[in-house]
């Protein structure tokens, strides 16, 4: 398996990614600081996220910075992704595996402390966790589960954790105290005047919360 890390993770959403476009979103992200890209196109299909997630592979090259697809089994394997990330209402985390092989790096969603102590560490990499606040973001989104919940969540994840739901950079030190290895954002730098900008200050808090 791949290392990888979770610190500043971007979820790419393509309304809020609109203006520039989501590679562009995702250069500057990486230019400051973000340390996974993952492409998140719920109206796309197949052929639309295999385009871009090559563009964006493309655009990460060299970059250090590593690209997951979001649910699409079948382009994160035409891409040649660095991992593929499921939820719960997906394909089983077991069958995704199968599929995509021992190589890349399999991410699932939890939202619960079963679900998240249910997790096999011999099939998923990485749990992601949330959300922990309610966001505009995702409108069919789980109830929120706050800091504490997040912190249940974390412990109960038997592999790193990354946490998600209307985090901003002002939350930074409270994640990574609650355990997580990382936070996922989409709206804190999707769509900001300045992406990378947006990504220093977040990242700068990472050094922060680690140090
Ligand atoms: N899964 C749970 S919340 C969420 C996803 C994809 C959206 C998070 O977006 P934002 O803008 O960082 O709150
Ligand atoms: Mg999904």
């Amino acid at each position: 398996m791949k290392l990888f890390d979770l610190s500043l993770y971007l979820v790419l959403d393509p309304d809020l990614c609109a203006g520039i476009g989501m590679v562009e979103t995702a250069r500057r992200a990486v230019a400051g600081g973000a340390t996974m890209v993952q492409l998140r196109d719920k109206q796309a299909g197949t052929a639309g996220v295999i385009e871009t997630g090559r563009a964006l592979k493309q655009a990460l090259n060299g970059s250090g910075a590593l690209l997951i697809v979001n649910d699409d089994v079948e382009a994160a394997i035409a891409i040649d992704a660095d991992g593929l990330h499921i939820g719960q209402e997906d394909m089983d985390a077991r069958t995704a595996r199968e599929m995509i092989g021992p190589g890349m790096i399999l991410g699932l969603s939890v939202e619960t402390e079963a679900l998240a102590a249910a997790v096999d560490p011999s099939i998923v990499d990485y749990t992601g966790v949330g959300p922990v606040f309610a966001t505009p973001t995702k409108a069919d989104h789980k109830q929120p589960i706050g800091f504490a919940g997040m912190a249940r969540l974390v412990a109960a994840s038997p592999v790193p954790s990354v946490a998600i739901g209307g985090l901003k950079a002002d939350h930074v030190a409270a994640v990574f105290a609650a355990g997580a290895k990382g936070v996922a954002v989409v709206s804190a730098i999707c769509g900001t005047p300045d992406a990378e900008a947006a990504t220093r200050r977040i990242a700068a808090e990472i050094r922060k919360a680690r140090a």
